[in-house]
């Protein structure tokens, strides 16, 4: 019987997300320690030990301890049982792989941190939206999403036949990206993004880990 791993993480967190859809998706249960790097005070002490560089989500399973989403994701699909979420055929999987770089570096910074906090999550703290961040941004996140649906083409799942790390990276950004106006008007122009976020939305995994 292996332990319970434990994530470190909020929930708001879209990387913390993506850990938990993956543990989800392969039906882990797993603990989730509250550590908000966003508090006034900064991590828990000691939080460092585990990510030097400050950030969540981390992860522990039988006393291995782990940082970078993408090092967690493919562990938890490499350790533990049920189903894969990597394609077995190396181009479906360099596409996988593909995807989940353009996520980390272009679709996060874009959709979440160009569009979504600044459209939504400022105003909602009563700060002012800066609309010529969103300007600049707004391009950006067409080629962004021009680049996915371009990737996945006619397949059901962003990276091929079967869901993949590829779809669980992309479906947290896109959550908080679809919650702003420019989002929505985005996503219509892109109809197999359209299709593939109505399927991947509507999983439990997604229900189970909305944040609070
Ligand atoms: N490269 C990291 C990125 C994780 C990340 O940026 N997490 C955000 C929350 S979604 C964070 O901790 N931000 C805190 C900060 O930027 O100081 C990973 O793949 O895990």
């Amino acid at each position: 019987m292996t332990e319970k791993p434990r994530l470190f993480g909020a929930d708001y967190s879209v990387y913390v997300r993506i850990v938990r859809l993956v543990l989800a998706e392969k039906g882990i249960d797993c603990d989730l320690v509250p550590v908000d790097v966003f508090a006034e005070s900064g991590p828990p002490p000691g939080y460092l030990d585990r990510h030097p560089f400050g950030r969540i989500p981390a992860f522990e399973h039988e006393g291995f301890r782990l940082y970078e989403t993408g090092a967690i994701a493919r562990y938890i699909d490499e350790a533990f049982p049920g189903i894969s979420l990597q394609p077995p055929e190396a181009r479906e999987r360099a596409r996988c792989n593909q995807l989940i770089s353009i996520a980390d570096n272009y679709a996060y910074p874009i959709l979440v941190w160009g569009i979504y906090v600044e459209r939504v999550s400022k105003p909602a703290k009563s700060a002012i939206a800066d609309e010529a961040a969103i300007s600049r941004a707004l391009p950006k996140a067409r080629t962004c999403l021009k680049a996915i649906s371009e990737i996945m083409g006619t397949a059901p799942w962003l990276a091929g036949e079967s869901m993949s790390l590829a779809d669980l990276y992309a479906a947290p950004i896109f959550d908080y990206f679809l919650t702003a106006p420019e989002g929505d008007e985005t996503l219509r122009d892109y109809e197999n993004l359209a299709v593939w976020w109505s399927r991947i939305s509507r999983r439990r995994s997604m229900r189970d880990t909305r944040p609070l």
